[in-house]
């Protein structure tokens, strides 16, 4: 590690550091500000700002910035930070819509026209956020809870901190905030694989952000997307203004590629290029965050039932026979297999859009997707952005005729993957995105795919060009700590269409190949798109899923699989897996069955394997088919609850996984939990993670915890606390907490079948108030969900224990979708009705619906400490209301 050496210069009463050691340093003096100006709505405040002094450090300062504040809605207030003379890059709109601003909002400003004070305010009528301009000398802002007076981001530098200085030039910008280190927890700026999800103050070390086929078995490395979004949690202040759980999300909306350094008391942003566009997220729930920033950013997509399955996958399937092997195995061992994926073997000498001919034949391919269509199993290919160069290779000459490749000094820019020379399509350019819709479409036509997987779109290059004589982009002054930015990378002074730079738009290369896929199958298919994505950015979950990339078959792997699908969902990506049982390296048959107990509950289930490692489908051991089995029923069980978080997701943001204080907020022991998760808000998953062990070690929050493989346990904790459970060798923890209702069906082999099965509602009462949860059901595959024709349903459950009854009741926001289905709840278990509230001798009970009133038998049971209730032999229609009342006394 380099020693900082810090040089003190001082200009009058300024005085700042050069640093040499770039990695912390200030390489600017900051600025002032000269004029400020409301805008007419009232919304939004300028201000000039002129730079005190100049430092060479990086390149030169940009002299005139100009600062807007603006509340975009009540709970979105946007800082940006531009060049006042010269135009610069920023991610286009037509590229990435931003979610619709709020102008009917009245202004509360604090200041009377030009006039410069010590400190200009403004916030909005409505809004918790005040942003603040200090007049100092530099200049700061600060971004304030005004509910509670929290300091929530503080720009203003510190003299103890030399990089909190907000510099800009042409190839750097710096900007700091200071952060109350004991009572902020950071949560977000990826991709990173780490072992703990709360971000881990290290100062020293970049939080890197540019697209790079690095494997995710690599701690810390920037990997494949680029989320410049955290959230910050607070812990409760000494004064009690601050509630435990209080969130705000903070986005630096930038393409460029940037380190970000957090130390705990402080966070650090090196941005190589773009501007200073900052959006503040009120919150103040992690809920609400979510819901603002993906109001913003784009709610993620409606994904297929179907995707819900089970999927298995492997670099290295030999032919179509080796397929057909592996779907005859999973049907013969009876474990769920939804999806058969191919990797880039299926393909002729690696050129998309074609089929080997000797061991991937067209017709024998068409008969095995046919085959998986008939009986309900779906097919999904990958493809990889790379065009082969190669003169008999169609796709090839359609694209050179479009001239839609990205260029370099002049040419095509040639690169290398796996099918040796390449071009990469530009998809910024109105021509190739039609050119790789159309290829998209020849394909289909060949082959009835069901989704595709797209792979290697950072885009990985196995070259590295050198740079271009004296170029800054190619050689940047600040160096971002990916070795090169240009490592097996499209080189940064490529350019895309409109003469963008590779430069600017680097991290936006698989999104921007992402959302023209989607199009493409959109107009395909007339469905919705199931697309995985391996490289993302800002707004990918708009249109895609995700998957952690290259992981290895080691328990660490296993571990870090949380905290990387938790980020996933803060970042609007909701549906994501790691590869079950590891991609890179032998699995073996302890870890494999350790890894699909967790992964049954991943959003994305997907076994997926490297062509050099050894054959991982779960039928392969014994003891990993039965576990797969009884866990894979329970998923199966659990569709109509994931697909429900799925629809959450897309209506207000929220993750399908979840971390816990997204249900705990106010619970400060959930805010650093690694190795557990929630599906939706109570569903809580407590994996073995390590070798050998049949216990684990499991934090509950307050309240009463059912096992879901097993009702009659339950565990009952007064206030947190980690609680040790079993965990034989073929289990997994899972439970359901007191005060959700969850709606689940029976097990079946394929979502097709799982649909045709009876409902069953799982009310878990709640010791203070009512219990609730929502169902929501439609075909499964229309283009959105709740589309134009209403044929969906939508069906909340609410349940209360009264002195003297219990009662569950529906409330019907749209019941059409299933009442043409003719869907029903043919039991009731309501557990967690504490012994003391029941006589077990009572068992009246009556259900009203449209028909009238009418009696139903109620079963009770008794465990140590509950009595658990169920009402059999009930045919309630799904999309109807109804009220189900049980005498307890
Ligand atoms: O250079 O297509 O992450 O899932 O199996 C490796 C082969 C390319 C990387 C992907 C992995 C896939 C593999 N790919």
């Amino acid at each position: 590690m380099t020693v900082p050496l810090f040089l003190c210069i001082c200009f009058g009463l300024i005085c700042s550091y050069v640093v040499a050691d770039d990695g912390n340093s200030a390489a600017g003096f900051g600025y002032t500000i000269s004029t400020l100006n409301n805008a007419s709505s009232g919304q939004s405040l300028t201000a000039n700002l002129n730079l005190i002094n100049s430092s060479s450090v990086y390149g030169n300062d940009i002299k005139n910035l100009n600062l807007t504040a603006s509340f975009e809605t009540k709970d979105r207030l946007r800082i940006r930070i531009t060049d006042s003379n010269n135009k610069r890059w920023e991610i286009p709109e037509e590229v990435l819509p931003r979610g619709p601003s709020d102008s009917s909002n009245k202004t509360k400003q604090g200041f009377n026209n030009n006039l410069i004070q010590q400190e200009h305010s403004l916030t909005i009528e409505n809004s918790d956020l005040i942003f603040t301009l200090h007049n100092t000398t530099p200049f700061g802002f600060t971004v304030t809870r005004k509910s509670s007076n929290d300091v929530l981001f503080n720009s203003s530098s510190n003299s103890s901190n030399p990089a909190s200085v907000l510099v800009f030039k042409d190839q750097y910008l710096q900007l700091s905030s200071q952060l109350p280190k004991d009572r902020s927890s950071l949560y977000g700026l990826g991709e990173h694989t780490k072992s703990s999800f709360k971000l881990q103050p290290d100062y020293q070390k970049a939080l890197t952000l540019w697209n790079a086929d690095i494997g995710s078995l690599n701690v810390d490395q920037n990997l494949y997307g680029s989320h410049p979004f955290y959230m910050d949690v607070r812990s409760g202040s000494k004064d009690g203004k601050v509630k435990s759980g209080t969130t705000h999300g903070v986005l630096l909306l930038n393409s460029n590629g940037m380190d970000i350094f957090y130390g705990g008391d402080i966070i650090t942003y090196k941005v190589i290029g773009g501007v200073i566009d900052l959006y503040f997220f009120a919150g103040s729930t992690p809920e609400l965050v979510l819901e603002q920033y993906t109001e913003l950013i784009g709610r993620p997509a409606p994904m297929p039932y179907w995707s819900f399955g089970f999927h298995q996958s492997r670099y290295g399937y030999k032919n179509v026979s080796d397929l057909e092997g592996v779907v005859s195995n999973y049907s013969k061992t009876g474990i769920p297999l939804e999806v058969l994926w191919t990797d880039i073997d299926y393909m002729d000498a690696y050129k998309d859009f074609t089929l080997d001919p000797v061991n991937f034949p067209q017709d024998k391919m068409k008969k095995l997707v046919d085959n998986l269509h008939n009986n309900s199993q779906k097919y999904v290919p990958i493809l990889d952005p790379g065009i082969a160069i190669n003169e008999t290779y169609g796709t090839y000459e359609r694209g050179l005729k479009a001239d839609i490749y990205i260029k370099r000094n002049g040419t095509n820019y040639k690169g290398k993957v796996w099918p040796g020379d390449v071009y990469f399509p530009d998809f910024l350019n109105p021509n190739g995105q039609a050119f790789w819709g159309d290829e998209i479409k020849l394909f289909r036509d060949q082959l009835a795919f069901d989704g595709i997987w797209l792979d290697m779109n950072e885009a990985s290059n196995f070259i590295t060009s050198g740079p271009l004589q004296n170029s800054s982009l190619d050689d940047p002054p600040y160096k971002i700590k990916n070795s090169q930015i240009n490592n097996n990378a499209i080189p940064a002074t490529s350019l895309h269409y409109g003469n963008v730079t590779e430069y600017n738009v680097h991290n936006l290369y698989g999104f921007l190949q992402t959302k023209v896929t989607h199009k493409a199958l959109t107009n395909i298919t007339g469905k919705r798109p199931f697309i995985l994505s391996r490289s993302t950015f800002v707004s990918s979950g708009k249109y895609a899923a995700h998957w952690t990339g290259d992981n290895a078959a080691s328990w660490n792997d296993l571990a870090y699989s949380i905290p990387s699908i938790l980020n996933s969902g803060i970042f609007g990506i909701p549906m994501v897996g790691a590869d079950i049982c590891g991609f890179l390296r032998d699995t073996n048959e302890e870890l494999c069955r350790r890894w699909i107990q967790l992964g049954a509950f991943y959003p994305f289930s997907r076994d997926h394997s490297d062509k050099n490692s050894r054959r991982q489908e779960l039928y392969l051991w014994d003891s990993v088919a039965a576990s797969a089995k009884k866990v894979l029923a329970l998923r199966y069980r659990l569709l109509p609850y994931f697909y429900t978080l799925n629809y959450e997701a897309h209506v207000k943001g929220t993750p399908i996984a979840r971390p816990l204080f997204f249900s705990f907020p106010e619970d400060v022991a959930t805010y650093g939990i690694n190795s557990q998760f929630l599906l939706g808000k109570g569903v809580l998953v407590s994996p073995v993670l390590k070798s050998g062990e049949t216990k684990v070690e499991a934090y509950f929050p307050a309240g009463n915890w059912f096992e879901l493989f097993n009702l009659s346990k339950s565990v009952t904790v007064k206030s947190g606390k980690k609680v040790t459970l079993d965990a034989p060798s073929d289990h997994i923890n899972v439970h359901v907490g007191e005060g959700n209702i969850l709606a689940l069906q029976g097990e079946a082999k394929t979502t097709e079948a799982a649909r045709k099965t009876a409902f069953e509602l799982l009310v878990v009462a709640s010791s203070n108030g009512t219990s609730s949860g929502q169902v929501f059901l439609d075909d499964g595959e229309t283009l959105d969900f709740a589309g134009g024709n209403e044929d969906w349903t939508l069906v909340k459950f609410n349940a209360t224990l009264v002195n003297n009854s219990i009662s569950v009741a529906s409330n019907v926001t749209n019941g059409k979708y299933s009442l043409n289905q003719k869907w029903t709840i043919n039991k009731v278990t309501i557990l967690g009705i504490p012994k003391g509230k029941i006589s077990t001798n009572k068992k009246n009970g009556t259900l009203t619906n449209s028909k009238g009133k009418s009696d139903v038998k109620a079963q009770f049971n008794s465990s140590s400490e509950f009595v658990t209730v169920e009402v059999t032999e009930l045919s309630q229609l799904i999309g109807e209301e109804f009220k189900l009342e049980i005498e307890t006394k």
